[in-house]
């Protein structure tokens, strides 16, 4: 056994070089392998004396360790540039769509109602959801007793107080705190989500939305009230729209009426939508009562005015047909698609 046995394999390892996989292998078996020179070397060392032992062992060790560390690393080299040759992602492909979301209807029918409105000179206000007894039904000319006033009807936040906290069940709370807030003339719609303590079935939900409409000035009369429910029910349900008021009761409002529209599916022949009779119930009205007024400070006797609300599911059911309250509210994928209207950015 010789030193320079062990420096040529050594260098030969260095110089080294594998273009594929197939070199590699053969480079293991030429070195490494059952007839491999280094194992040859080794075969030789386990007749060789103590002292030949003792000079050569931890050569030899350190180098078969470097063969198999070298083929190891001639493997990864190439195992890199293979991946790097792997087919790459083809940029011509058409990508992945990406999913759009579509309005809710009663999102589509509320934007439609205050986007009139605007056009008409309102404006927009929102306000709490939690509110207190004096905005919902103090202000509003709600008697002490009125049934509304109830825990069976209203989900109340915290009661036993003088002026508990509770989810409001209309929207003219909000209209009271333009009332307060407001300088006059007021001329405002107010959309929002309102709360009653209902059970849930196709015809009642305890969470539902409404729009309501408020204008106040000098000289308001029911006249202008019926003219601004006449312009917005052509705007919403077409041109040849025709309304008739009848006569009805608020706590809010005196007179109060509630509002039909001409059906515009019959066209007053009678179907089922209309139930035969030819106009669709879609808001309730009235001139605003000067309690009303007085209770948030406009003088009654200088000022008067007229208030509206609707109910959004109701606009939407008369709109598309949809008569299962719960489908507003249950957020079916399915329901929600036949509603892909494009979005208006
Ligand atoms: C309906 C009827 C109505 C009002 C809402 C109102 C608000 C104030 C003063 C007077 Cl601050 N009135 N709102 C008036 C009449 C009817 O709603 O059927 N809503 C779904």
């Amino acid at each position: 056994m010789k030193k320079e046995d062990i420096q040529k394999i050594l260098e030969d390892l260095d110089a080294l070089k594998c273009k594929t996989a197939k070199d590699v292998e053969e480079a293991r078996v030429r070195y490494l392998g059952k007839r491999g020179e280094i194992t040859a070397l080794f075969e030789e060392f386990r007749s060789v004396d103590g002292a030949a032992k003792r000079e050569f062992g931890r050569p030899l060790n350190e180098l078969k360790q470097k063969a198999i560390a070298k083929i190891e690393e001639l493997k990864a080299a190439l195992a890199a540039i293979e991946d790097e040759s792997a087919p790459k992602a083809d940029p011509s492909l058409p990508g992945d769509p990406m999913e759009l979301g579509s309005r809710h209807p009663v999102s589509i029918v509320r934007q439609e109602i205050v986007d009139i409105f605007r056009k008409f000179g309102y404006d927009v206000a929102e306000g709490p959801e939690i509110e207190d007894d004096h905005h919902v039904f103090e202000a509003l000319n709600f008697p002490a007793n009125h049934p509304a006033r109830d825990m069976q009807d209203t989900f109340f936040v915290s009661a036993g107080h003088l002026n508990p906290l509770l989810l409001r069940t209309h929207t003219s709370s909000v209209q009271v705190r333009a009332m307060e807030t407001m300088p006059l003339p007021i001329r405002v719609v107010c959309p929002g989500r309102v709360f009653r303590n209902e059970a849930i079935s196709a015809r009642a939900h305890c969470i539902f939305h409404q729009i309501e409409g408020l204008y106040i000035d000098e000289n308001v009369t029911f006249a202008d009230l019926k003219q601004a429910i006449l312009l917005f029910a052509r705007e919403m349900f077409g041109p040849e729209t025709e309304i008739r008021m009848r006569p009805s009761y608020f706590p809010f409002t005196e007179p109060s009426a509630e509002v039909d529209v001409s059906c515009n599916i019959c066209h007053g022949k009678g179907c089922n939508i209309c139930k035969g009779t030819g106009w669709l119930e879609i808001l309730g009205c009235g001139m605003v009562d000067p309690n009303v007024l007085k209770a948030s400070g406009i003088d009654p006797e200088k000022y008067s005015g007229f208030a509206f609300g609707m109910g959004l599911e109701r606009i939407a059911m008369l709109k598309w047909q949809v008569n299962d309250l719960r489908h507003y509210f249950e957020n079916d994928l399915r329901f929600l698609r036949e509603f892909n209207t494009a979005i208006e950015v």
